[in-house]
Parts: C-alpha cells; sequence; structure tokens
C-alpha cells in the first residue's frame, strides 16, 4: 500500500482512517496497572480488555504502565517507545480475515534492568492499584515438583543481601511495598496472569516466602495487606513474525515495529478480591467468580496440555506448526484421546462447563490455519511447563489406575528431543528451555541408563519410582530410539 503511516500518537487520526485506533485521551491516568512483562500474551490479553473499556468510555482514570525485568524486555521497550506506547493487535480468524486494530492502553514503560529506582517508585505511587504479572511459569522461581520457592538463584541471593538493588520480580514487589507501608499508603493488588493452577495463591506464597527471608515485618504486613485473586487467562498468541509486520503495512498501510498477532477466543476468570479498586472488566465479558479452581485445572490440564502433547510430538515429526498437527488425522485422533482417556477423568466436577464442548472448542482453536503456532513456540520451557500440565495428569492417573501410556509416551518423545536435538528426520530443532543442558545430559545417559532422563526429580517427582510408569516409559523410550518413526509409535497406542 502506498502511503504507509508509522504507528505512533500523532499519526492516530490519518491511521484511524485504514483501522480502527482509541477514541481516548491517553495521557497517565489516576488509577494504574503497572504490569510487569509486557509480552505478547499481554498485549493480546489484559491490555486489550482495558482498551476495550475505555474504547467504550469506561474506565478512563484507568491505565497500563510496563514493567521489563529481563534484559531481553530492552527490545519491545525500545519499539513501544519510539510508537508512543501503541501496537496494533491483528486478530487472525479462521476464515483468513486479519481484523486489525491499534490498542491504546499502555501509556509508558520503565525497564527495572537500568532504571530499577523508577520502577520501585511507579509501584509505590497512591496512584498505582494494581500490580500484574505475566512473567511466564519459570519466573516464579519455584521447584516444580515440590513447589517451594528456590532459594539457590543467585539473583534472589544478591537481592536478599541488597534489598535496594532488586533484580526479580520478588525484590521489586519488596522494595515497593515497603516504601508503602513505609508511607501509609495501601498496598496494590498483586494480580498473576500466568498459566499456573491458583496463580495468586503461587505468587502470594513465593513473594511471602523471599519477604520472609529479608524482613519478617514486611512479611507480616504483605501477609495481612495485600489480595493476590486467582485467574484463568486464555487467548492463543503466536510469536509475531517479519510477516505479520509485513502484511499489517502491506494490506493496511500502517507501519508497526512489533504487531501482536492472536486468536479471536478471548477468556479471563478472576477472582473478585480488588480492595484498591479495578476497573469494570465484566463489562467486557470478564467472569469474576469465587472460586477459579476448576476453570484454571480445566484450562491448564486440556489447552495447554493439549499444546504440549501436539508441540512434542509434533517437533519431532517435521510438523511446523499446531495447526499443521492437527490437520494430521493421526495427531488429532492422538489428542483426542489422551484428553478424553487421561486428562478428562482426573479433572473432576467443572461445574457449568460441558467439557465435551470445551474440548470440541479447543480442537477447532488448534485448526485455524492462519494462526500458525510454532511449535517451538510450545515447547519452549517445557521444563517449567510439563511438571503441570501433563505430569500431574500422570501423577493423579498412577493414583487412581488411570491410563497414562498416551502421557508417557509424549515424555518419551521429550527424551528424544531433548537428548537428539533433531527431528526423525535429522532437520535441527529450535530449543529453548532454562534447563536445556541438564535435559540434555540426562536426555544423552539414557544410552546407558534407560531412565536418566525421567531421574531428574524436580521436573518428575518420583515417578522413576513407581513400576507401572518405568515399564510403560521405557518401552515408548526404546521403541522410538530404535524405529525414528513417532507416529508408528502414536499409531500402535490408539
Ligand atoms: C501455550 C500457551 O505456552 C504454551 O505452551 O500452551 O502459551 C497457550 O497458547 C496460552 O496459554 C493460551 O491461552
Amino acid at each position: 500500500m502506498e502511503n504507509t503511516l508509522q504507528l505512533n500518537q500523532d499519526n492516530l487520526a490519518a491511521i484511524g482512517n485504514h483501522i480502527p485506533v482509541p477514541n481516548y485521551n491517553r495521557t497517565t491516568g489516576t488509577a494504574n496497572i503497572v504490569h510487569i512483562g509486557v509480552g505478547g500474551f499481554h498485549r493480546a490479553h489484559l491490555a486489550y480488555y482495558l482498551h476495550q473499556l475505555k474504547q467504550g468510555g469506561t474506565a478512563t482514570k484507568w491505565n497500563i504502565i510496563g514493567i521489563g525485568l529481563r534484559e531481553a524486555d530492552k527490545n519491545i521497550h525500545e519499539v513501544l517507545k519510539a510508537q508512543d506506547h501503541l501496537y496494533t493487535l491483528m486478530v487472525k480468524n479462521p476464515d483468513g480475515k486479519i481484523e486489525p486494530e491499534v490498542i491504546g492502553s499502555i501509556v509508558d514503560f520503565k525497564m527495572g534492568t537500568t532504571d530499577s529506582e523508577s520502577v520501585i517508585a511507579q509501584m509505590a505511587e497512591a496512584n498505582t492499584k494494581i500490580v500484574s504479572l505475566t512473567i511466564t511459569e519459570g519466573g516464579y522461581n519455584f521447584n516444580p515438583t515440590t513447589g517451594e520457592f528456590n532459594f539457590d538463584n543467585p539473583d534472589i541471593q544478591h537481592e536478599l543481601r541488597h534489598p535496594n538493588d532488586p533484580i526479580t520480580v520478588y525484590g521489586f514487589l519488596a522494595a515497593a511495598l515497603q516504601r508503602r507501608r513505609d508511607a501509609g499508603l495501601p498496598a496494590f493488588t498483586i494480580m498473576s496472569c500466568d498459566n499456573i493452577e491458583h496463580n495468586g495463591d503461587m505468587a502470594r506464597k513465593m513473594l511471602l516466602t523471599f519477604a520472609e527471608a529479608q524482613d519478617q515485618e514486611l512479611a507480616n504486613w504483605i501477609a495481612k495487606e495485600v489480595s493476590f485473586p486467582n485467574s484463568m487467562v486464555d487467548r492463543i498468541t503466536p510469536v509475531t513474525t517479519p510477516a505479520d509486520i509485513e502484511t499489517l503495512a502491506q494490506n493496511f498501510g500502517v507501519q508497526d515495529a512489533w504487531p501482536v498477532t492472536c486468536e479471536p477466543f478471548i477468556q479471563w476468570v478472576v477472582e473478585d478480591k480488588f480492595p484498591n479498586g479495578r476497573p469494570d472488566f465484566e463489562k467486557v465479558g470478564v467472569q469474576f467468580v469465587p472460586d477459579v479452581g476448576p476453570y484454571e485445572k480445566m484450562k491448564l490440564r486440556l489447552l495447554n496440555a493439549g499444546h504440549s502433547v501436539l508441540g512434542l510430538l509434533g517437533a519431532l515429526h517435521g510438523h511446523p506448526t499446531i495447526n499443521a498437527c492437527v490437520e494430521d488425522e493421526l495427531f488429532a485422533n492422538y489428542l483426542r484421546t489422551f484428553l478424553d482417556e487421561e486428562a478428562t477423568p482426573v479433572l473432576g466436577d467443572i461445574k457449568g462447563i460441558n467439557l465435551t464442548d470445551y474440548k470440541n472448542g479447543l480442537i477447532e482453536r488448534f485448526a485455524n490455519p492462519n494462526i500458525k503456532d510454532s511449535v517451538s513456540r510450545i515447547c519452549s520451557e517445557s521444563s517449567a511447563k510439563l511438571p503441570k500440565f501433563l505430569i500431574a495428569t500422570i501423577h493423579e492417573n498412577l493414583a487412581t489406575g488411570g491410563s497414562i501410556k498416551f502421557a508417557t509416551l509424549v515424555l518419551a518423545a521429550w527424551c528424544y528431543y531433548s537428548d537428539k536435538k533433531v527431528n526423525q528426520n535429522g532437520q535441527p530443532l529450535e530449543i529453548i528451555d532454562a534447563m536445556q543442558g541438564k535435559l540434555h545430559d540426562a536426555a544423552k545417559e539414557t544410552a546407558n541408563n534407560s531412565l536418566a532422563f525421567i531421574q531428574l526429580e524436580s521436573l518428575f517427582g518420583g515417578l522413576s519410582e513407581n513400576e507401572r510408569f518405568t515399564s510403560c516409559y521405557t518401552f515408548m523410550r526404546a521403541q522410538l530410539y530404535k524405529t525414528n518413526d513417532i507416529k508408528k509409535l502414536m499409531q500402535s497406542q490408539l
């Protein structure tokens, strides 16, 4: 398209002739949500919900201030700064239609790595009512099997010794809450938006453990004053590709260095525990419920686990995307059988939800051919995801005598994936995992000891001592290493 317009505040009116743009005043509000972890998911979810409210003329005083605590956040910080914190959300429909919209609810962005004082000050200021988090499963700093805080993390050790020089989310939260307490200000609400069961309870437990090691009185104040609503968050948000940037410029005339793409589906179920106020999110479809536990469990054990099943098996076979996996009939059958025979029986009662409809909906979402969600994104940080998404289901089925073979095969595939680092056709795999080295060494060691991989206790939590599991796993692993044919193995289990 000729006349592409660079996305920024000055061009907003002109861009509005091409695609929808914010119709509200974007100056800093009097009630802020300070958000840590401004990745694609936050920009497709919380920031979008708030944008919708503001478009509708409510929540006028509410704004989001982004925070980056990792070196890697520098990139998005730079991009958003150059665009006056505006970005485009491109909703990709299954029929191929793309609906882009400029989102304006983020109004500022600060980096903790270079400007920790201004991050602490921002969180400590009276206008900050909520601090929200999308720091990923790995960001919570807990041992996946025991659920206990990891004091071995050198960053945590550093900030315990230097409370004025925070690095992790816990150092920043504690420093800011300390200031609020000293200033006689009410605490902010800490709202986790990550894929962790009881995410609010987990954030609370981790922060309190950290604070207790730093300052018992502060820990007591946090325990009494800070609210941590649990929530279930959902919207599939693939990694942005150069092709997305190109499509936005060519087809819609907008030059945005980092748009976000996502599916049309969106869901947020959250506990209504916001003593310091919140926007009227129910007006844009957010569900406030007394207990999100069943919703979280359903989503993590069906959607996220389903993703991991397809991702790891698909990576081995050479399927590049999740939709390519479900277009393959064998993969679609395998996924459905895993969901029905292993994940569903241990879910318990999810009141008011028809699980068959939910699973049908999931498979339709996975099949959206325009989302092109890469298996490498899904497999990234599997060590932080699988214990909660998949391994928990195996443990529960072992306890109840339920089927375990579909999930166990995925663990054998994970061993192969970590060991060989290539797919079964010899093509290199893009592996992103904080535990990559350990996983690789343990997987390699299976040449001598077939159980070496699942003896990584912090991930598998005693599975290697369960005979029913080890005999199933040993068989799957041996078959896979012998045949180099994941589909043959999947087929043989159905
Ligand atoms: C995915 C999630 O990270 C993953 O492996 O399963 O990012 C998933 O797309 C979101 O949780 C959807 O809400």
